[in-house]
């Protein structure tokens, strides 16, 4: 099993076995893990957890910011949703919710956390192929917003640096780190400018 497959099969067996979610840091998953958890990372299935961990691993490698992990179906156990995101812990500040298909969890945390900004990940599923995730989440009335991701892996890891901006805005540590990982990205560009001859040269 690789690194990333082992922290899946953790994060997953982890859930199963909790009801209020599982916390998730630098240091672990669970038992191991450490700090507070600043965002919520919640999904109606453990089938989106694949696509969910390219989020919460961005949360915890790329600005070590501790996670809760949880499923909240709102089509398969509605009044547990409600149960728990009303009664989520006071230091979570963001909340990421990704869904496939008739996508309405993002929306309807939307209306229960009228205080906490809610992303929504469109998962790539179906006939539909996320359009539909991406539409029934988008398209929210006035009054209740949810920030849409796009589709799949990058709507997820874009989701996590979004939540990392949103709190950066009141923590200088994480602005630093969103800084570190925005120049990383730019040093992708300059190697593969650096490499250009020999890339055209092999074409
Ligand atoms: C949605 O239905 C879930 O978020 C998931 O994306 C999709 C399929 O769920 P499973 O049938 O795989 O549990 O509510």
């Amino acid at each position: 099993m690789s690194d990333e497959q082992q922290t899946l099969h953790a994060v997953s067996e982890a859930v199963n076995e909790q009801e209020h979610g599982v916390l998730v840091s630098v240091e672990g998953i669970g038992p191991q893990a450490q700090g507070t958890p600043k965002v919520l990372v919640t999904m109606g299935s453990d089938s989106d957890l694949p696509l969910m961990m390219k989020a919460v691993n961005t949360l915890r490698n790329e600005f070590g910011i501790p996670c809760l992990v949880q499923i909240n179906s709102v089509h398969r156990d509605l009044r547990s949703v409600v149960r728990h995101i009303e009664n989520l812990p006071e230091s979570i500040q963001v909340i990421i919710a990704c869904a496939g298909g008739a996508a309405h969890l993002p929306g309807n945390i939307a209306d229960l956390r009228a205080d906490l900004p809610v992303i929504g990940v469109p998962r790539d599923l179906g006939a539909l192929k996320g359009v539909d995730a991406l539409l029934s989440m988008v398209q929210m009335p006035e009054g209740a917003p949810v920030a849409v991701m796009a589709i799949g892996d990058a709507g997820a890891v874009n989701a996590a640096i979004h939540a990392a901006k949103e709190l950066a805005i009141g923590d200088p540590v994480i602005k630093e780190r969103l800084q570190a990982y925005a120049e990383k990205r730019k040093q992708r560009v300059a190697r593969q400018n650096a490499g250009l001859q020999n890339t055209l040269q092999s074409l």
